[in-house]
């Protein structure tokens, strides 16, 4: 646990009670802080009570009126669409509001990091997709090489409950754009912006929002080194504005579209290997297309991220790749999870944006795509030029029917329920077929989150089998 500094003998409200909140909570006790708690949730505030916190309406003028900052939990409107009434007060107030992402930033070479040999590094990783892969792909590389890592953030952890780091430990966060947008702190040694595609609308105010939030990983944190996606025109953008021109090697930059081999420091993958280039020279080359933790362009750009990053903590190509080939990938994306008769089978249900369901997509060929659940915002229109390796879709959800009827050019099987969609694709599947499922959708109107509509998709198999 990291002890919250700059508190000692105050009092901290926290809004929300999950992982962060608690963890927050937890740490702002250990700095010396008295932390005041609210979750609308009596059983999260009971499991807070059960750990001797307080818990009191914080929207109350009285309690307000005794805050020295709010620490908000990431799922906790700030702002849009509508501010939540406790943060509302807030505002009003004119206590500052912050999350624990930017407490632990304000606490980072506080307490005995002082007396390490070499300081702990902390290490971002931001972006639409590819997140997690990327962050947990960059800590087994530094592990593999021999090294310490801790991995936290939305991939699970609250970044405050890592353990006190020793010395040369890589701290590796991965943040989403709600916790990037509220940290008054915000300093890394290494930020990395994987891509950027439409997700999360409602609680930025649209897409030049939802960029704005990300961007203050670097805007406001000037990480001494960044690694940027250029293939979208966000990525250029901040490439433009954090460089000095194209030979500034503080930003990294990274594509699976174009060769980029410029004066800079550059990292592509094209055809299935990754090459680096610096100062006009190829630095190293990686055959990609036999790791089989990282298939398709899509795991290629966070291999390229990851390399990059790693190559920045001083790590040899050598032994990168060498991580590379024992990197098993995270459960739910793009994991394969059995192979039988010829058939692959291949899990997933992370895939609850059009984007990301797209390349997963095209990381395969003939395709027996089980898809479909809570459609978000923007339809499927995005899914057009995407479907050439499916033969054929099997659709589940309760909007099964409406779903199956936005995928012109496929055949599609209105199946409603992962049993009988894993039962059909089973039987229709051919020696050399993929099935995969990548709904495209979220999974909330038959499931409680993504990993139990994954965990079901495996069973399934695995049972008739
Ligand atoms: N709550 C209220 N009032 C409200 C809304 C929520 O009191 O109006 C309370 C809930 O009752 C609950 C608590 O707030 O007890 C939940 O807070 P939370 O949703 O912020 O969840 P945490 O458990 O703190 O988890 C958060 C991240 N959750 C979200 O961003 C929604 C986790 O990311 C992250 O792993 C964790 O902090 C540790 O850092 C999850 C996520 O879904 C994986 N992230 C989104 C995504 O990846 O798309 C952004
Ligand atoms: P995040 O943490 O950003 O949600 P994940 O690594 O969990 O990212 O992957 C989420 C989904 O996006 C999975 O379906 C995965 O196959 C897909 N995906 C992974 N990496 C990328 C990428 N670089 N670009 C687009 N989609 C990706």
């Amino acid at each position: 646990m990291i002890p919250v500094a700059g508190y000692a003998g105050q009092t901290v409200g926290v809004l929300g009670l999950g992982r962060s909140g608690l963890s927050a909570a937890r740490s702002l006790r250990a700095g010396g802080a008295e932390a005041l708690c609210w979750d609308d949730n009596p059983e999260a505030r009971g499991r807070a009570e059960a750990e001797g916190f307080d818990c009191l309406d914080l929207g109350a003028e009285a309690v307000m009126g005794r805050l020295s900052a709010l620490v908000v939990s990431p799922g906790i409107a700030h702002l849009y669409p509508a501010p939540n009434r406790i943060v509302a007060a807030a505002l009003l107030a004119g206590v500052p509001v912050d999350n624990d992402i930017g407490l632990f930033f304000a606490s980072l070479g506080s307490g005995s990091w002082a007396e390490l040999d070499v300081p702990p590094r902390v290490v971002a990783v931001t972006g639409s997709n590819g997140k997690s892969t990327t962050s947990a792909l960059i800590a087994h590389l530094i592990e593999a090489a021999g090294r310490s890592a801790q991995l936290a953030g939305n991939i699970g952890r609250g970044v405050l409950d890592i353990d006190e780091p020793v010395s040369g430990d890589v701290i590796v966060l991965e943040l989403s754009s709600y916790q990037t947008e509220l940290a008054r702190a915000l300093t890394p040694d290494i930020a990395v912006f994987t891509n950027l595609s439409a997700d999360h609308l409602d609680r930025h105010h649209g897409m030049g929002g939802y960029f704005a939030a990300k961007r203050r990983l670097f805007a406001e944190g000037g990480p001494d080194r960044a690694v940027i996606g250029v293939d979208e025109n966000e990525g250029l953008f901040l490439d433009n504005q954090l460089s000095a021109g194209q030979g500034d090697d503080r930003v990294i930059r990274i594509s699976v579209e174009r060769k980029l081999t410029g004066h800079g420091w550059n990292v592509y993958a094209r055809k299935g290997f990754l090459a680096e280039w610096r100062k006009g020279r190829q630095v190293a080359s990686i055959d990609l297309r036999a790791i089989k933790g990282l298939p398709g362009a899509h795991n290629h750009q966070n291999a390229c991220a990851a390399y990059a990053v790693c190559r920045a903590l001083g790590i040899a190509p050598r032994e990168i790749e060498r991580g590379f080939h024992s990197f098993k990938g995270l459960p739910h994306r793009s994991q394969v999870i059995a192979e039988a008769g010829g058939v692959s089978y291949v899990n997933d249900s992370k895939a609850t944006n059009v984007d990301a369901a797209r390349k997963a997509l095209g990381a395969f060929q003939n395709i027996r795509w089980i898809c479909g659940g809570l459609e978000k915002e923007g339809g499927l229109g995005g899914l057009s030029g995407a479907l050439g390796a499916v033969r054929k879709a099997y659709v589940i959800g309760r909007e099964a029917a409406q779903f199956a009827m936005q995928l012109p050019g496929v055949e599609a099987e209105v199946c409603t329920t992962m049993a009988r969609a894993v039962e059909a694709a089973m039987a229709e599947a051919e020696a050399g077929d993929v099935v995969l499922l990548a709904p495209a959708a979220a999974s909330f109107d038959q499931y409680d989150s993504f990993e139990k509509r994954g965990e079901d998709f495996c069973q399934e198999v695995l049972k008739r089998l």
